[in-house]
């Protein structure tokens, strides 16, 4: 049974296995299938918990996590796997060709697949130039690319699968706002539900809904136009 990628929090708090302070209180809210979230808060303030929880990298310590109604814990991990893609704030690449850093993302992906991933994720064109194409080596043993390279290569990585949900946690911060704008619109096209934090107010514009997170909860939701009517806080971010 196919995903279709609504994702729900059913008052989700959450502590770190070992630790006595909650991180996630009381979060609830109902994602539809296709939305594009934007998260924004403060360092610390809880957005990688959150995220962290969609793909099981932990359980909620209380409440659920549902996807298409099903609570997290009844949907089987592979399926899971091979429907949501999640690239953490920190992109893990690790030494090997390009061609095998985007085949982590689906194993058995063709090299047609990964040209178009990277294609969207706007690095197709970088790849091509660098010295051995998709057969150059990353790494110790290899080139080192840029944080921005490393970011897009990622975002390439998580659309092979393509995703129902994708979950991209900073994953764009180091783009600029025309290379963001393009990788977004290629996003698009894949019709998945997104999750992005962000600290680009042309990236929150774009969302259906944003969130805005300050310690361990959601103090504010709604749309751009609508937080700007409605939250101060809000404004002063758009300002800023
Ligand atoms: P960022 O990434 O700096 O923008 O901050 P957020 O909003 O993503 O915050 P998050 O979820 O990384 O951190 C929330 C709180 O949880 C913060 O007090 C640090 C703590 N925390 C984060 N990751 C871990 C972890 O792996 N283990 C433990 N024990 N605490 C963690």
């Amino acid at each position: 049974e196919q995903l279709k990628g609504a994702v729900t929090f059913e008052h989700v708090s959450f502590r770190y296995p070992g630790m006595s302070t909650y991180v996630l209180k009381d979060i609830s809210f109902h994602i539809r299938p296709g939305e594009t979230v934007a998260i924004l808060g403060s360092t610390g303030a809880g957005k990688s918990s959150i995220l962290q929880l969609i793909p099981r990298l932990y359980d909620p310590t209380e409440g659920a996590v549902y996807v298409d109604g099903m609570n997290l814990k009844d949907v089987k991990m592979d399926d899971l796997r091979k429907r949501i893609g999640f690239t953490p704030q920190e992109s893990i690449l690790f030494s090997g060709t390009v061609e095998e850093n985007l085949a982590w993302g689906k194993s058995d992906a063709t090299l047609s697949e990964m040209k178009a991933a990277a294609q969207d994720a706007q690095i197709h064109e970088t790849i091509t130039d660098l010295k051995d194409g998709y057969e150059t080596k990353l790494g110790q043993k290899g080139i080192n690319l840029s944080g921005g390279q490393k970011q897009r290569l990622s975002v390439a990585r998580a659309l092979i699968r393509k995703p129902n949900i994708l979950i991209l946690d900073d994953s764009t911060s180091a783009l600029d706002l025309q290379t963001e704008s393009k990788v977004l619109d290629a996003i698009d096209k894949y019709k998945c539900t997104l999750f992005i934090v962000t600290q680009k107010l042309s990236t929150a514009k774009r969302a259906d809904k944003i969130m805005l997170i300050d310690d361990g909860k959601i103090i504010e939701e709604g749309t751009h136009d609508q937080l700007m009517n409605t939250s101060t806080l809000y404004r002063e971010i758009a300002y800023s």
